[in-house]
């Protein structure tokens, strides 16, 4: 399969990788020079690298980048074709990959929003969750290659129900860990001792793999970027803006932007979004370790 991969990030980089593993042809492109991936073509442009695609992946940042690559002077828009299928791999709001769906199919070609779960280790390892919305019938033509990069696809219906999956997901993501780092800087302050308590986590059912992951970093205290804080916060303000949107109140999400993320400092993001611990500390007095 003829395939452009457009956006070599942490996550894209990977997935480039494991589509060319799994034997495609790959044509990569990126927006900063000097990214590649072993074993695809390197293209100068989005169009140059969509030219004669079947299919066209994209991993960006947001809808602003979506849109740059789509439509933009170099973008695919003018490429296009019937029978070309693009899939969007970033997180961005439901209503843009709809907006975006229109223009596309409006052309012949077809589309398909598919933000992952996963993180750095997820997408290293093909082990990415995929969480799709568009026309089933596409979505079934994508199998191999969802396959060659993850290891898992849920289907959730018309274009943009992905994205609304996502979305939801990742808001638990952000709160629950928010739950540990809150007990954590609370038990610090507490005197016990955090590797013994994080063995009474373990035993107990507030057990879970994303605690898991995260509280080695918080007792490590170092936060190697598995989902960048900053990508965390950019879902957050997709999370309430869809919250505003549709009528849903999320009081608690409301006060994590505003309290936590919007307290960041710049040096944290780029680290992992279990970083916000280090807003915790600085708040209680404490230190990470
Ligand atoms: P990264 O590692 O921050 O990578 C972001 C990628 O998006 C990277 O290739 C960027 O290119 C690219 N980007 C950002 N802005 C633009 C614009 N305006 N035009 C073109 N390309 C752009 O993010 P991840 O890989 O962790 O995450 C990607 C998505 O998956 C994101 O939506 C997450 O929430 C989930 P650069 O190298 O900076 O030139």
């Amino acid at each position: 399969m003829k395939i452009a991969f457009l956006g070599l990030g942490i996550m894209g980089r990977p997935m480039a990788s494991n589509l060319v593993k799994a034997g495609n042809e790959v044509t990569v492109w990126n927006r900063t020079p000097g990214k590649t991936v072993a074993g695809a073509r390197l293209a100068a442009t989005p169009a140059e690298a969509a030219k004669g695609a079947g299919v066209v992946w994209l991993c960006v940042s947001d809808a602003k980048a979506v849109e740059a690559i789509l439509f933009g002077p170099e973008g695919i828009d003018s490429v296009l074709r019937a029978g070309m299928t693009v899939v969007d791999s970033s997180t961005i709001a439901p209503a843009d990959s709809r907006r975006f769906a229109q223009r596309i199919t409006a052309k012949g070609a077809a589309f398909v929003d598919a933000p992952v779960t996963g993180g750095k280790t997820g997408s290293e390892a093909a082990q990415l969750v995929f969480i799709v919305g568009g026309p089933a019938a596409t979505v079934e033509s994508l199998q191999p290659l969802f396959g060659a990069m993850g290891k898992k696809v849920i289907y959730f219906g018309e274009t943009g129900m992905g994205q609304a999956a996502k979305l939801g997901m990742n808001l638990m993501a952000a709160l629950y860990y928010e739950a540990f780092a809150e007990a954590f800087t609370l038990i610090r302050k507490l005197g016990v001792g955090a590797g013994k308590w994080m063995e009474l986590i373990r035993a107990s059912g507030v057990h879970s793999a994303l605690v898991d992951t995260k509280a080695r970093m918080a007792l490590a205290g170092e936060f190697p970027p598995n989902f960048p804080l900053r990508l965390m916060h950019k879902d957050i303000r997709l999370m309430l803006q869809a919250a505003r949107e549709s009528g849903a109140k999320l009081p608690v999400l409301e006060r994590l932007e505003q309290e936590i993320y919007q307290q960041a400092g710049a040096e944290q993001q780029n680290l992992d979004f279990a970083a916000t611990v280090l807003v915790l500390e600085k708040l209680a007095g404490t230190k990470s370790a």
